[in-house]
């Protein structure tokens, strides 16, 4: 695609699903456009990282199931500090069976739509599937307030690039924009106003790792390829100083948004 962003006010306006109202509102006020993977195996070792990122991020990203230590009370933290700083969180669970499986993986033995506002699911299982969501989302017993689907993925060799999946995977979300808030994506497929492009696959010091990522700069990701929205992990995780890495992947990627600087 090739049109351009609406203002965030406008794209809050226009929102269809709850989720989106929250994350223009906060994208504006904390000038921000980035999310932060956290994939540590340890609570103690994400809610540290994660109290450090939360005025910076608009979303943390986790992977509930690499945590080993995963409890009640982790949960419990996470959500305090999502609260005072306005930060979605985010379960990268990627699921993708039949619809009736995945409500039963959401309120499974991590109850994922009890403490996560936004959870990633593949298109690959169909429309139908993908429906089945509608009835927690609209449950206010949970927090889960929209879903992401995944359009693209980042890696190298992605069978998402096979002709005619992308597509298949926006006209899916497009459809039920109530419910699916956005798209996992490299480039921006939908001109729908009220859809995210969230994008994973940016680093600013490295191209790949040896397992098949491929990453790219923020300014590519955000300025050329008009996605919205930077995940980024191991730049800022592996890095020695997580603050300093934060404080610039978040000016790049907020400047590529809002046109200021280029490469
Ligand atoms: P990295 O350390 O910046 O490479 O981490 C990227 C994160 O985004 C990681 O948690 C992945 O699970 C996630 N990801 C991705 O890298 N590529 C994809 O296509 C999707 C998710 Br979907």
């Amino acid at each position: 695609s090739t049109k351009k962003r609406a203002p965030l006010s406008v794209r809050m306006e226009n929102a269809s699903c709850r989720l989106n109202e929250l994350l223009y509102k906060t994208m504006q006020q904390k000038e921000s456009n980035l999310c932060l993977a956290i994939d540590f195996t340890q609570k103690e070792q994400i809610l540290e990282l994660a109290k450090v990122a939360a005025p910076h991020v608009v979303a943390i990203k986790l992977h509930a199931d690499c945590i080993t230590d995963f409890d009640d009370q982790f949960v419990k933290e996470l959500r305090t500090i999502a609260h005072n700083h306005h930060c979605i969180i985010f379960e990268d669970r990627k699921l993708a069976d039949i619809g009736a499986v995945n409500i039963l993986q959401l309120k499974g033995h991590q109850n994922i739509a009890k403490w996560a506002d936004v959870v990633t699911v593949h298109a690959v299982q169909g429309q139908e599937s993908i429906e089945a969501f509608r009835k927690v989302i609209n449950d206010d017993n949970y927090c889960l307030s929209g879903i992401l689907l995944i359009a693209q993925l980042s890696s190298k060799g992605a069978l998402t690039q096979l002709d005619g999946y992308t597509q298949a995977a926006r006209n899916i979300g497009e459809a039920n924009r109530d419910i699916v808030a956005g798209f996992i994506c490299q480039t921006k497929i939908s001109d729908f106003d009220d859809m995210g492009h969230w994008t994973p696959g940016v680093n600013l010091d490295a191209k790949s790792d040896d397992a098949g990522q491929q990453w790219r700069g923020a300014n590519e990701a955000i300025r050329r390829q008009l996605n919205d929205i930077v995940i980024v992990g191991r730049g800022v995780t592996a890095s020695k100083n997580p603050k300093e890495q934060l404080e610039r992947y978040k000016r790049e990627a907020w400047n590529a948004f809002i046109g200021g600087d280029h490469d």
